[in-house]
């Protein structure tokens, strides 16, 4: 199975990288860190996650030790929802790219298709506890996505969180320059996310899946909640394949083609989760796990319900 997957740009992404949401400044460091050493060259990583210095501190540390060149990593950032104004996205770009200590993205996304108010806060809420919208669409912020490009400040761009009919909306944009090269959304056996996948690959989007082992360090987590790294039916398949439900769940999305981020900020678990490319789930067990699908969201952006754009109303 190959560990690359080729984008529309012609350029390869790695098909597992490694997440870095609540990954704390103290040990996010020596995250990417151990990360590099085993062999990860993908890091997923975000403004809003406010952690961008420590993760560039990282990746600098394993280019000066010459463990890693810059053109073999693959970095993603993402531009977040109080900078959707086209004027605004440079210079916060440039924030990201100076935080990391990099000259380029390999590639940039729109976190969400949602815009909120400009200004200090990240999540602007109202007097109910909902985003407070500013007036953009996601057609004009593409636009700032698409200067990015040209300025050769990212190599790709990208969306996040966006549906089908927020996709197609991009995709028939008059003046269209650069086609989205991917959508990062959640995806896991209980959100298994078949028809958007294969709506993007049809359009030459590749895909990749976030909170893909159900991420139970999810700060609104409920002991009612479901959890995928304790189902009797992952641990049977894993058990099958001597493996850890983890590896199950990584390796269910590299057979899909699909890019996979799996968070940790613990050294054994990072390698852990990069030891997927020496077994093969069958048609069976790829059947079985799709068949656990029940439409459960981790990431529900639940303050967000009445926004315009809100993209979880749709079916998909
Ligand atoms: P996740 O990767 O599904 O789960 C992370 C959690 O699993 C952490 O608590 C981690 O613990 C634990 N873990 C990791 N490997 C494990 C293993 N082998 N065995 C047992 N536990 C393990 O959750 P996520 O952070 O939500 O999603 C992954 C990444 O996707 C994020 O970090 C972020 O980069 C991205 N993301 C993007 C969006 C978006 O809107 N675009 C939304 C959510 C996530 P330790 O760290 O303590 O080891
Ligand atoms: C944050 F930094 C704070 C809250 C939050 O909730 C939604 C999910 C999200 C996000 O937008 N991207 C993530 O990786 N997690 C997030 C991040």
């Amino acid at each position: 199975m190959a560990k690359v997957v080729q984008l529309n740009t012609g350029a390869n992404m790695p098909i597992v990288g490694l997440g870095t949401w609540k990954s704390e400044k103290g040990k996010v460091t020596e995250a990417v860190k151990a990360a590099i050493k085993v062999g990860y060259r993908h890091i997923d990583g975000a403004y809003v996650y406010q952690n961008e210095k420590e993760v560039g501190e990282g990746i600098h540390a394993m280019i000066k030790e010459g463990v890693v060149k810059r053109e073999d990593l693959f970095v993603v950032s993402k531009l977040w929802c109080t900078f959707h104004e086209k004027s605004m996205v440079k210079e916060v770009c440039q924030k990201t790219l100076s935080d990391l200590q990099l000259d380029y993205l390999d590639l940039y996304l729109v976190h969400w298709p949602m815009g909120f108010q400009a200004g200090e806060e990240l999540f602007p809420l109202d007097s109910e506890g909902l985003t407070i919208s500013d007036n953009t669409s996601y057609l004009e912020t593409w636009e700032g996505m698409e200067e990015l490009v040209n300025a050769g400040l990212v190599k790709a761009i990208g969306i996040s969180n966006f549906n089908r009919g927020q996709i197609e909306a991009l995709l028939t944009k008059p003046g269209l320059k650069y086609k989205p090269a991917n959508n990062q959304i959640e995806c896991h056996p209980y959100l298994t996310q078949e028809k958007l996948i294969a709506y993007c690959h049809s359009q030459g989007i590749s895909v990749t899946a976030y909170s893909p082992l159900g991420s139970p360090d999810r700060p609104w987590a409920k002991p009612e909640d479901p959890s995928l790294l304790d189902d009797p039916n992952i641990k049977a398949i894993a058990e099958k394949h001597k493996k850890t439900s983890a590896q199950v769940l990584i390796r269910f999305q590299i057979q899909r083609k699909v890019m996979v981020i799996p968070k940790s900020v613990t050294p054994q678990r990072i390698e852990e989760n990069f030891q997927v490319f020496d077994f093969e789930l069958n048609d069976d067990e790829m059947k079985t796990i799709q068949g656990f699908d029940r439409n459960w969201r981790v990431c529900p952006m639940q303050w967000g319900v009445k926004h315009k754009d809100y993209p979880f109303h749709a079916e998909y």
